[in-house]
Parts: C-alpha cells; structure tokens; sequence
C-alpha cells in the first residue's frame, strides 16, 4: 500500500470512529434521561476484561468507583499519543491555511494556482517544494478535470505525499547502533538548538535499555555549558567525561574513547560548542574531533547528529545546509517540534536537503525525544485534511 494510500485508510478509519463516537455519545445520553446513576455507567464502561472478571471476595468489597477513573487517568500517554499531541499545532495550521485558501475559491485559475504556491510555502513545506506541487496539480487538474474544491485539495496533499515518499525512498532514519560494539554518535549545531538536551533525553533512553552509556562534555568553550551536561548525566544517571573550560576539546573527545573502549561502553554521546570566536574555527574544532574519533575508532563516528530548533523554519534548513557543505553530516534531529506550527519543514528537509531526521525532541523533559517514524508522521499531518469527496 502506498503512503498516500494508507492515510486515506486512516481517514476512512477516523470517519467511522467519529461515526461510533457520535453513536455512542447518543446513547449514553439517552440513558443519563432514564438512569440517574450516570456515573457508575461510565466507571463500568472503562472496566477492563480482566477486571470484570474478578472473583467474587473483590466484588463483595466492591472498589470505590471513583479511584477507579482516577488511576486509568493516571496511566502513562503512549508513545503514538504524544507524537501526535506534539504535532497537534502543526496539524491545526495546515487545517487553517487549507481552509483559508479554499474559502475565497471560486475556480481553478493560475489566481489560485499562486495562492496554492503561497499557502505552501507559508505552510514551511520549502519553496521548491511548493512550486513543484503546485506545477503537477496545474498538470494533474488538467487531466482530472477536478473542479470541486474536495478533489482540488485532495489532490494537494496526495501530490505532497507522493513526492515525499518517492524522495524518501533510499532515506533510513533508524540511528546506526552497532551491535555488540562501542557506538559513537557526534552532536553538532549552532548554540541554543537543544544539543545537550536531546543528548540527555537519549542518554536515559539507552541507559533504560540497560546499555552502559558514556558522554563527553566537548563544549569547553562556553563557561556552564560542562555543568549542564554534566546535570544531564545526573538524571539520566550516566558517566560524563570532561575537562576544565577552555581546555581542548579534541583531547577531551580522545579521554572519552579511550574511557569508552577500557570500559567496553555500548554508547558515547559527544556535546559540541554550538558557537565559537568564529564559524570557521567551529568548523576546524569539528573536523579535529572527527579526526580524533576516527583515529581510536576507524568506523567511527557511527553517527554525525546536526541538530536544528524547527521552531526556526526557513533558518534551520539554512544552518543544516550549510553543515552539510562543510561536516559529512549523517541525520538529524528536529527539536521542539511540540511549540511549532512549522512541522511542515519535515518535507522541505526531505525533498530539499535530502537529510534523514532521526529523532525529534517534543518537550524539554528527560522522556520527550522520539525516534522519527517518517510515515507515520505524515499520516498523522495529513489524514486530517483528506476531504469526502
Ligand atoms: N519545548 C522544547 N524545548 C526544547 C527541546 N529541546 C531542547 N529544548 C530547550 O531548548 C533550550 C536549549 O537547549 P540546549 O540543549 O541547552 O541547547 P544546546 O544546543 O546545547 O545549546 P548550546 O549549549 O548553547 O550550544 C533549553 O531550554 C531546552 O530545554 C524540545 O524538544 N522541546
Ligand atoms: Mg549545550
């Protein structure tokens, strides 16, 4: 099934659930008329199957029903949830602008052909990008003769879905874990993206997997930026290599693989300088540590991590192409993604960088970094904007 495919089956899915939900919620409305005990409705209704078939001593000291909801509430949000809620403003202003651009429609002319143009490029899914959807639909209405703005806007988001598919196609945005060996991954990006953050949330990760992790504090040149690594390495409760401020970051990045090899480490996180005197000299301090790495370990680094703030647009593809120029960068990772409406820049990173995102932060806490599903997320952008022919 092809991604386009697959978002029109989850719509399809959407459309009968609201469907049952509406039924529901009007029978549940029409039983709170004839029953006044509403309440012990709905707590029955979140019973699980094992619960109600508890044994008989449980149910003669019958719970409190209200504790009951309280502890479902509690229970933890699941991994596609917060993905989800963490893309929910990025979602909203795809719906807006679509609903926009639809709202002054009166027929398919190159008027509307330039405002298709605006709104995606408003939307941050890149200039060419959006030229080149808005050529194949000039192409595609042709052919079709889709005049209903139903089908004209189906036909937008099925021609964004396929180019990013087909550009996706040798993309693989799984980190490069070697198993059973030291895996080094290089943290690099201008200061203030989330560098030593989304370096401790996924220090906790593999720490949780029961993988022994080390990292290196290689921004010796910001005064606090040892500190708070070394914070991070608190709480995810991992080792920290460093060195006094100001020292070589080249020879603290040489400590850590030496460290990481005695110690048969599974992982070693390197934290970079996010700037220096000069752009030049950031890129000389990189190309060192690479040197360095490569020399205690010719595979590695086995990942080279730009990391851009998405909340930045049209800069963060600017800084991510200008680290490709100059660094082998191998994938990204996309932080704050949950204060953005400029998600959107996932298809310009893709169809215009040809980066791979491989992570993406959606919080500032030690749980909110996930590892980037590329179909699911824009399955999940996109199957809200499907319309019912
Ligand atoms: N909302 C949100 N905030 C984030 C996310 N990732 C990082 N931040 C915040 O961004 C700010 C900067 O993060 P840092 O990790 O210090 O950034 P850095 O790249 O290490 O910066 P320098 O050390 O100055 O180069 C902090 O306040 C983080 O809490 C994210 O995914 N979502
Ligand atoms: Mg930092």
């Amino acid at each position: 099934m092809g991604l386009f495919d697959k978002i029109k089956h989850a719509f399809v899915k959407d459309k009968e659930e609201e469907k049952q939900t509406e039924d529901t919620t009007q029978e549940i409305l029409e039983e709170e008329k004839t029953d006044e005990s509403a309440e012990t409705d709905v707590a029955k209704s979140y019973e699980t199957e094992e619960e109600s078939e508890e044994t008989a001593e449980s149910t003669d000291f019958p719970v409190d029903e209200q504790e009951e909801i309280e502890e479902i509430e509690e229970e933890p949000v699941d991994t596609q949830e917060k993905y989800e809620k963490g893309l929910s403003k990025t979602r909203k202003t795809f719906k807006d602008r679509m609903n926009e651009l639809f709202a002054n429609f009166r027929s398919v002319d190159e008027d509307f052909f330039e405002e298709v143009e605006n709104t995606l490029i408003g939307a941050d899914v890149g200039f060419d990008t959006s030229m080149r959807i808005a050529d194949e639909l000039r192409e595609e209405v042709k052919i079709k003769n889709a005049k209903k703005p139903a089908a004209v806007q189906n036909t937008i988001i099925e021609k964004l879905v396929d180019l990013y598919e087909e550009e996706g196609e040798m993309e693989v945005n799984e980190l490069n874990v070697q198993q059973n060996d030291l895996s080094v991954f290089l943290f690099v990006g201008v200061n203030g993206t989330g560098k030593t953050t989304s370096i401790g949330k996924l220090a906790h990760q593999y720490r949780q997997e029961g993988k022994k992790v080390l990292l290196a504090a290689a921004d010796t040149f910001r005064a606090g930026a040892i500190d708070q690594l070394v914070q991070w390495g608190e709480r995810a409760d991992v080792e920290v290599v460093r060195g006094n401020t100001g020292s070589d970051p080249a020879s603290v990045v040489f400590d850590a693989m030496t460290r990481a090899k005695e110690e048969q480490a599974d992982v070693l996180l390197i934290d970079t300088a996010g700037r220096l005197q000069n752009k030049v000299n950031l890129m000389n301090e990189l190309d060192k540590i690479k040197r360095i790495i490569k020399r205690e370990d010719p595979t590695a680094p086995h990942e080279v991590l730009l990391v851009v703030d998405a909340t930045t647009g049209q800069n963060a593809m600017n800084q991510a192409q200008q680290f490709k120029e100059t660094t082998d960068v191998t994938g990204l990772v996309l932080t704050k993604l949950d204060g953005t409406a400029k998600g959107g820049i996932v298809l310009a990173i893709r169809n215009e960088l040809h980066l791979p995102v491989k992570l993406v932060g959606l919080g500032e806490g030690i749980d909110d970094l996930e590892v980037f599903d590329p179909n699911d997320f824009v399955v999940g952008l996109f199957k809200g904007l499907l319309q019912e022919e």
